[in-house]
């Protein structure tokens, strides 16, 4: 006890003097992190836990890292779009179907915006979902195993990027194409795509036991850019708003021709309108392909199946669920409260921050109180469904997130600020200062009905002075405030992998005691499991061999191996027989061309190795899994091609060539 009270004393002091010391980086505004208790704050004492998990995205790294709050601890970064050696993930043959896509195999994503399944509104912390922008994907992952299940390609999208937020019971997750493009896809002059480009704006079902993925249907837009969206919730459940760019439609010089028009719009859809359309035979099939990965948590191993068709539906078909709300030029977040009674545009480049009422909207549309179409969509008219502007808040807004207590956060790329303001009375409360040029922000259970309003994380794009250089890269950061004053008091900087776009969190106890601990030999159905070492052996099949081994403190089996030829195609199939929690090992082959594997207990798992030379050579454990951890290794002999060594192998107390 004495201790721990001595470092939280040792840490408030030191946080006060590097504060206090300042540097360039201090503008005023900094005020909040001088008092004496923001160590105490964020103080985790060893051996204790955070309270909440914080979920980051990887941005162009493609992962989805998981911190802990207040204490910023990074403890995991989840392979989700892009390979990771580490985990073997996408260099396993197990794993490397998850990133099969119709342009084929896809080592790399940009992972954008987590968002966490809900239940009546709130989040229930069964998976997360996240979006890739480039190579358009969403997925599926577990935080019962902290692994990704499941990918699904987004057809006739380009730019995945208002995505993967979560409606209030799961039903859908949404997809809107960041650029217009030609529906299907096709070879025709760019410069004229206006009214040819469409923008696929994609409903996914979600299966409410297993979480699998479906597309439900694709609504085929006007060719504008669909920026980001969120779900209504409590009375506007039912509805999805997308903020939209580039209604002019232009194709170059995009800087100027994409900011021509006052106002673009908030597209707000009605899909459970869309859901009877389609119940009564709404859409049309149309040839599409795309790649739809699955893990199987029995078998340890993924599947990809190429899909063929998906359910279009056109706008004419579905008159009354869908509208546009005229907003403040060039919107980036299209945020709703938790009320579901807000709607706010944050535009990127005007003056005022656009405030829509969903009670009005929905007078507004009963009343007809439309200013035109656009592609026959009405164009609700903006004072009719206007709350009002929250005028001069900051430079460039970019996100809002929400409290539970009225108010709205939002981050202002140009000012490097954080502001608080009173959703329903347009007035500001307090800003704060970022550093710097924030972009997203994130309140746990932020995309709910229920946030869990303590934290506030916000995501900076810029650090430079922050901390400690390291060559001209230097990291992104997130840092937490505490917002259940009155004022917003930032408590602590923490960097963060990749670009950090939004985030997703929630309390631990939504997720710590479901965490999956072993994977149960039992229940391992994967081909070449083996149960004991006894069921362990080498097999030859033309020239490929596969080994099916064994692995568990502190020894393979087998451990030598002879007959293996140059030219063969070698698969390691390994079990780890551990049935112990955080006990995993490792294997590592010499020259492979591939990762070494990272397996955890009860679980199988294959590499492939490609031997070019004879001679004898040694594999290894990867992981420091015991006192005798460095005596986990063996040998595998290569013979020339079509040597007559035949196929043998023993136990790690046998030895080579003699008899059992
Ligand atoms: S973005 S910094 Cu990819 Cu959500 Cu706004
Ligand atoms: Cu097993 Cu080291």
């Amino acid at each position: 006890m004495k201790t721990i009270f001595k470092s939280v004393f040792v840490l408030s002091i030191l946080a006060t003097f590097l504060i206090s010391c300042g540097g360039p980086s201090s503008k005023k505004g900094n005020k909040g992190a001088l008092s004496g208790n923001v160590a105490e704050k964020v103080y985790v004492a060893p051996g204790e836990h955070d309270s909440h998990y914080a979920f980051i995205s990887g941005g162009f790294s493609g992962q989805l890292a998981v911190y802990g709050l207040p204490s910023g601890r990074l403890f995991r970064v989840i392979p989700v779009f892009s390979q990771d050696p580490e985990k073997a993930y996408g260099y396993s043959e197990e794993t490397k179907p998850m990133l099969n896509t119709s342009h084929g195999f896809v080592p790399w994503g940009d992972s954008h915006h987590p968002d966490i399944s809900q239940t009546n509104g709130s989040v229930d912390g069964r998976w997360v979902f996240i979006n890739e922008n480039n190579t358009p994907r969403v997925a599926r992952i577990s935080l019962k195993t902290f692994e990704t299940e499941e990918i699904i390609e987004i057809p006739n999208s380009a730019g995945n990027h208002s995505s993967a937020f979560v409606t209030e019971n799961s039903e859908y997750i949404v997809c809107g194409t960041r650029f217009a493009v030609p529906f299907p896809q096709r070879d025709m002059p760019i410069k004229d795509m206006k009214g040819e480009f469409k923008g696929a704006v994609t409903f996914l079902s979600v299966d409410k036991d297993h979480g699998n993925m479906d597309i439900a249907f694709q609504l085929r837009m006007p060719g504008f850019n669909y920026d980001l969206a969120h779900p209504g919730r409590g009375k506007s459940h039912g509805w999805f708003f997308f903020s939209t760019y580039n209604t002019e439609e232009a194709n170059t010089l995009m800087e100027v021709n994409a900011s021509q028009n006052d106002k673009d719009f908030i597209a707000a859809i009605n899909w459970k309108k869309i859901e009877e359309y389609v119940a009564n035979g709404a859409g049309k099939k149309m040839p599409a392909k795309y790649a739809h990965n699955l893990w199987d948590d029995d078998t340890h191993t993924a599947t990809s199946t190429m899909k063929k068709e998906v359910l279009v539906i056109d706008p004419s078909e579905v008159p009354g669920a869908i509208y546009f709300l005229p907003t403040a030029k060039s919107p980036h977040g299209c945020d709703v409260d938790p009320t579901g009674e807000y709607i706010i545009g944050n535009g990127k480049l005007a003056a005022a921050m656009t405030v829509h009422s969903f009670t009005k909207m929905q007078k507004a549309i009963e009343d007809k109180a439309f200013d035109g179409d656009a592609y026959g969509i009405p164009i609700i008219q903006f004072d009719a469904v206007n709350h009002g502007m929250l005028q001069q808040p900051g430079l460039g807004p970019l996100h809002t997130e929400f409290d539970t207590r009225g108010n709205g956060y939002t981050t202002f790329f140009i000012s490097s600020e954080v502001v608080k303001w009173n959703v329903k009375d347009l007035t500001v409360i307090d800003r704060h200062p970022v550093y710097y040029s924030v972009g997203h922000l994130m309140i746990p259970g932020g995309n709910s009905r229920t946030p869990d309003d303590k934290y506030l994380v916000a995501m900076n794009k810029i650090t430079k002075d922050r901390y400690l250089p390291t060559g001209p890269e230097v990291c992104q950061s997130a840092q937490l405030f505490d917002i259940s004053g009155e004022k917003m008091e930032l408590l602590l900087d923490f960097p963060t992998i990749g670009e950090p776009h939004y985030a997703a969190g929630c309390a631990a106890e939504l997720i710590k005691d479901n965490t999956t601990k072993i994977y149960r030999l039992d229940d391992n159905k994967h081909k070449y499991a083996v149960k004991t070492e006894a069921e362990t052996k080498v097999e030859r099949i033309g020239n490929e061999v596969h080994i099916s081994m064994s692995m568990i403190r502190s020894h393979f089996a087998p451990d030598n191996i002879e007959g293996v030829q140059v030219g063969d195609k070698v698969f390691f199939h390994v079990t780890n027989l551990e049935q112990d929690y955080d006990v995993p090992h490792g294997i590592a082959m010499i020259g492979a061309n591939t990762s070494e594997l990272l397996i955890m207990p009860g679980r199988t798992t294959t590499f492939t190795w490609e031997p070019k030379e004879v001679g004898v050579w040694p594999f290894y454990c990867t992981d420091f899994c015991s006192a005798l951890h460095q005596e986990m290794q063996g040998y595998v002999r290569v013979s020339p091609k079509g040597s007559n060594v035949p196929i043998s192998y023993t136990l790690d107390d046998e030895i080579p060539g003699e008899e059992l």
